[in-house]
């Protein structure tokens, strides 16, 4: 019985989710579900990755923390609007959460659309949000095994980001047996090493997104 409240939930949910991408749609937004667990590098990628896109394609931002606005103020800072979620403890946003964000954005003016969901490796995958692509952040201090562990969160990756890779040696990192353990689950995805303190591998995630968008992009008006 309980497996039936949840799966209409769930429905319920997806429901949203498809008009929310009917929104993106018609404003022309390319949307990126960005997943990974707390601290791991999302609000910095974000950052970076934004930055590289100018001026050609310009961003917006939804964030979501269970409290506090510090990452929408720190995106707020640099001019790009953002609009913060807190879910109050629940540990992932929504796609209605989502939809009661998007009259707070221009998103006429946006082209890339960058949702940070709640730090957390198992529930953001389950629910839909109306994104176009899935974007998985892991960071070298968590662990090469983190894919063998949560590998739903992998599974569902478009593109997985090895962040922190100045950490590399420090934490005996095994990069072998971590991007095995995504193949396993996800055995095309493209998996790109960046560092957001050393810059390394943020212009060749960029071009990776660039492309992305703009395939959308032309899908979207043909
Ligand atoms: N050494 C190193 N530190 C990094 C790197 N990227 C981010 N950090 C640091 O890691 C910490 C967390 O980064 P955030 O970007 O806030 O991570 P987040 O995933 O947005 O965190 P939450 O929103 O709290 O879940 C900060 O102190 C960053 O400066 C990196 O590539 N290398
Ligand atoms: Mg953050």
């Amino acid at each position: 019985m309980k497996i039936v409240v949840a799966k209409e939930i769930l429905k319920a949910n997806d429901q949203v989710a498809v008009e929310n991408q009917e929104t993106f749609g018609r404003d022309g937004v390319c949307v990126v579900n960005v997943m990974a667990s707390p601290g791991a590098g999302k609000t910095s990628t974000i950052l970076a990755t934004i930055e590289r896109l100018l001026p050609d394609l310009k961003s917006g931002v939804i964030e979501g923390d269970i409290a506090s606005t510090i990452d929408a103020d720190k995106i707020a800072e640099r001019g790009i609007p953002v609009v913060q979620i807190n879910t109050g403890g629940t540990c992932h946003l929504d796609a209605p959460m989502i939809k009661g964000a998007l009259p707070h954005l221009p998103l006429p003016d946006i082209d890339v659309l960058f949702i940070e969901n709640v730090g957390n490796l198992i529930c953001p995958t389950s629910y839909k949000l109306g994104a176009h692509m899935n974007l998985v952040i892991a960071s070298v201090p968590e662990g090469w095994d983190k894919p063998y562990k949560y590998p739903g969160i992998f599974a569902a990756a478009d593109v997985v980001l090895l962040n922190k890779a100045d950490m590399i040696e420090v934490f005996e990192f095994d990069v072998a047996a971590f991007e095995r353990g995504v193949r396993m689950v996800n055995p095309d995805v493209e998996i790109i090493h960046i560092s957001c303190k050393t810059n390394e591998g943020l212009d060749a995630w960029t071009e990776n997104l660039r492309t992305r968008v703009g395939e959308h992009l032309f899908a979207g008006r043909s």
